[in-house]
This record gives structure tokens, sequence and C-alpha cells, in this order.
């Protein structure tokens, strides 16, 4: 905190993200209806009330008219929310093209686009350009919103420019940079055309944070590898300049969810799901309905264990409630009808007149009916291909205060450095493993449960989002001061 007036106030953070927490629907000339967004980065920030927040980012929406910015702006600043207006050229070009059709893809080690590699290429830079176009855009904005003394937190794989950008307008900009994606191996990040450009204008960041140290240790190596640069155990040091790198596992605000199960609506809910599910063990995945999550492997995985224990087939029921994201993106709509057809299939061969083993929602739920969904589940499955961390996981261990149910988890999602020994761990890809996962959970005993329980609940409930967020910037106010040090001796 600082001191002003002999007031106490909290320190100014900017946080910069490519959304803001709020998706906008237009009503009218100049009205707006604001809806929360729904995702890992939103869930996370939102929890943050220790500093003094303003988030910068874009609507989710092409807006070409003034009077539209002006009603939008006004009603965004009412949540502390300040909107970059990305016209569709630059969304289809910057978003649409280089952030989800290629890095999203290569950081998560699906590689780069497969498909008319030619168009690709030949795409590929002047999607690039709309990228630094569009960060530049954020960077305006952010500096006219910028006051001395603030901290810039900017965020994810959208901004890997801004930094650089930041820096060009103000070098005393505490600038942090923060991803929410894994950071591949050096070998993965070098096939990106520009692969240099791109390390290079984090590095103008002063302290660069990813979820886990094998992240961390990825980043550095690319930026000695690629860019012949000295790695050091504080960060990559560049001509005397020390850029700092250092993991900040992100965490949940668990409060939130444990306070929520009290709530009379919520254990309504509890009880009618009970009533419902009555006789079957509960199983249940909510992911957005994303290549990395691992969809298709899960219920494929589910199918299996079906098939091998019939014993078990009206005795369970996976729920799965996958919420579209990218749905104009060709590779996320052919995800959706292979997740339908194998849905299909699987209730076509083991549902009965009056029940089905599998319900698959495309949508999203609301805060109360997750937690309530949470809380009478016996076994979550998260089969994520690669994720940043996954706070599903998160999430389910902090509503299961009393149920003690098992998490299935993948190997390949940061969170499983941390909640690796309470969860059952699997490789996704290997579908007869899962399988087998899945019949251990559920016949786990009581005794084993319970142990794995307590070790994943007391690590949720200590390392929240508000940790997170307040150890990363107070870490980025240490690294200015030191710099300062450095450069004063
Ligand atoms: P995401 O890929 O969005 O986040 P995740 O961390 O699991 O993944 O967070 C998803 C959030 O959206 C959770 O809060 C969850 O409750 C919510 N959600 C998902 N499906 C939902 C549904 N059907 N209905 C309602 N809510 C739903 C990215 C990275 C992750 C990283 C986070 C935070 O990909 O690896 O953990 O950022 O850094």
């Amino acid at each position: 905190c600082e001191k002003q007036n002999g007031q106490s106030s909290k320190q100014r953070l900017l946080v910069v993200a490519n959304r803001l927490p709020v998706s906008a629907v237009r009503k009218g000339e100049d009205s707006w209806q604001l809806e929360i967004s729904v995702g890992g980065l939103v869930s996370a920030l939102l929890g943050v009330k220790e500093f003094d927040a303003r988030w910068i980012g874009w609507a989710g929406v092409n807006v070409p008219d003034e009077i539209g910015q002006k009603a939008l702006t006004k009603a965004l600043a009412e949540k502390r929310c300040i909107p970059v207006f990305l016209d569709e050229e630059i969304v289809h070009q910057y978003y649409n093209g280089y952030c989800n059709n290629i890095l999203w893809p290569l950081f998560h080690y699906l590689g780069l686009p497969q498909e008319d590699r030619l168009a690709t290429t030949r795409s590929f830079q002047s999607q690039f350009d709309a990228y630094k176009k569009a960060n530049q855009m954020f960077a305006d904005v952010v500096n006219q919103h910028y006051q001395e003394g603030d901290v810039v937190w900017c965020h994810d794989y959208h901004l890997m420019f801004l930094p650089k950008c930041l820096k060009e307008y103000n070098n005393k900009m505490k600038v942090g940079w923060f991803l929410h994606t894994p950071f591949p191996s050096s070998e993965i990040h070098r096939t990106l055309p520009s692969r240099s450009e791109l390390l290079r204008s984090v590095l103008a960041a002063d302290l660069v944070g990813f979820h886990t140290y094998d992240y961390a240790r990825h980043f550095v190596s690319a930026c000695t590898r690629i860019l012949g640069l000295e790695g050091t155990p504080e960060g990559v040091e560049d001509q005397g300049k020390l850029t700092r790198v250092a993991a900040f596992p992100i965490g949940i605000d668990s409060d939130r969810f444990i306070r929520a199960l009290e709530l009379p609506q919520v254990q309504e809910d509890i009880k009618e799901l009970k009533a419902r599910f009555a006789g079957r063990k509960v199983m249940l995945g909510v992911d957005r309905l994303d290549m990395i999550k691992g969809i298709p492997q899960k219920i494929l995985a589910f199918e299996k264990f079906l098939e091998e224990n019939p014993d078990w087939r009206d005795k369970v029921v996976l729920l799965q409630i996958a919420v579209p994201t990218r749905t104009d993106v060709p590779d996320y709509q052919r995800l959706t009808s292979q997740v339908h057809e194998i849905v299909g299939r699987i209730n076509g061969r083991f549902g009965t007149l009056t029940a089905v083993p599998l319900h698959h929602l495309d949508r999203s739920l609301d805060f109360h009916a997750l937690c309530a969904l949470y809380a009478v589940t016996d076994v979550a499955l998260v089969t994520s291909l690669r994720d940043g961390m996954n706070l599903v996981s998160y999430e389910f261990v902090a509503c299961q205060a009393s149920k003690k149910g098992v998490l299935i988890l993948s190997e390949f999602a940061g969170a499983a450095q941390s909640l690796g020994a309470g969860a059952v761990l699997v490789n996704p890809w290997n579908i007869t493993e899962v399988a087998a996962s899945i019949g251990y959970a559920l016949n786990m005993l009581a005794d084993e449960r319970e142990k794995r329980h307590q070790h994943n609940f007391m690590h949720v409930t200590t390392h929240t989002s508000q940790e997170w967020a307040a150890t990363f910037v107070s870490e980025l106010n240490d690294t200015i001061v030191e710099a300062q040090l450095r450069t004063s001796k």
C-alpha cells in the first residue's frame, strides 16, 4: 500500500489482457449489455481485490461507430474496464490468425498448422504484422491511462509484443508479463518464423512469469539457444540488462467456492442432483471445448471402461459440460462434430430406455450451478493433452470438503505439479490407462480418498489467486528496486 494525503490507498494496477472479463452485447445505438466471460484468466483475476485495478482489453465485439464506442466505454468504466477497439480485419489476422491458429497450437505442442502449408506460410507475415499492430494499439491505450508508479501487468500469448511497445513509450514503466499457457520446449519454439522477435519483445519486460519451473526453463533455454543470450539463476541477461524469469503457479479464490456451497440455492441444487443421480456414481468433466482439453480422448476412455466393466454400466454417469469457444474456426467446428458423434455412439451402445451413461452439454453453467455439480461429483476427469495449469481441477477440489471425491488428472496439465500427489495422474493419450484409472477411482476406499483429498485441499486453499497476484506484483516491485540499485552502483 502507498500512503497518500495521510490515507492508505491500494497500489494501482493496470491488467492488460486480450479480452476484458466481460463480453459486450449491443442492445441499441448507444446501449450495451455486459456479461461475465468464461475462462481461466478471468476466474483467476476476478478474485484479486488487493489492488486498485483497472482492466484493459478488447470487448470481443466490432464497434465501428463513434456513438457505439463512447457508450461502450462509459458502460465498461463502471466495471473498471477500458476497451481497446479492434476492427474486423485486425481481429481476423491477429486474433483468429496469429494467436489462435499459430501461437495457441504451437505452445500446446500441436505444431504449426499442417493443412495448406503454403497458404499458411504466405499469410504468416501479414498475420504477424497484424499481431504487432494490435499489440501497439493495446500499448497506446495503456499509455493514455498510465500514471507514474502504476504497475502494468500484461497477460498471455496474445500480448508478447506489448512489453517492448510499452518500454518504447516509457522505459521507467514497471512492466510484468505472465503466460497462462505452457511455454514449449525450445525445439518447438524455434520452428516459429518470428521466434527471435517475439522473445526479444518479451525480454523488454522487467519480470516474466510462468505457471511452472519447466515452462520458465524452456523460455530461458529458448533465449540462450535461439538468441545466444546468457541464462542466469535469476533469468536472462542481455548486455548487462537482466530480465527476471520465474514461476508463479496460479490458484483460485477458494473461499468463494467454499462459501457458495452454504447458499440455500446451491444446497437446493445439490439435493436435486443427488436425487436425480441416486444409485449412480457421478463423474464430471468441465472444459472449454478446445483441442487441448482432450475431450474425445476422455470420452473414448469412458467408453472403454463401460465396455470392459458391464457391471458399472447402470451405476455410473459421466456429465461433460463443454462451453463452446472460437466457434468460427474450422478446427473447432470439426472437434464439436467429432465429440457429438462419439457421445451419440456411446449412448446408443450403453443407454437404456430410461437412462444414458453420458450427458454432454455444449454450454456454460453459471457459478452456483457449477459449484453444486462439483460438490456431488465422485470422480472428476481432467484429461488435457497440454494445459498451462487447469483451474477446473482446483475448483473441484475446493468443493469436495464433504464428499472427498477423486481427481483423475492429466500429467500434461501444469496442475499435475501441484496436485499430483493427491490426484490419480494419467497420460490422456493412453486410453487403456485412463479407463483403468476410472475403475481405480470409482472403487477407491474412503481412507485413501480422504488422504488424497486433504493433500489437494490444503494446496488449493493456501495457494490462491490472491496470493498469486500479490506475489507477482511484489516480485515485480522488488525486481525494479534491485535493477535501480545495480545501475546506481
Ligand atoms: P482455460 O483454458 O480457460 O484457461 P482453465 O484453467 O481450466 O482453462 O479455466 C477454465 C475456467 O472456465 C474455470 O474457471 C471454469 O470454471 C470455467 N469453465 C470452463 N468450462 C465451463 C463451463 N462449461 N461452464 C462454466 N464455466 C466453465 C487458461 C489456460 C489454463 C490456465 C488458465 C489460468 O489454458 O491452463 O489454468 O488460463 O491461467
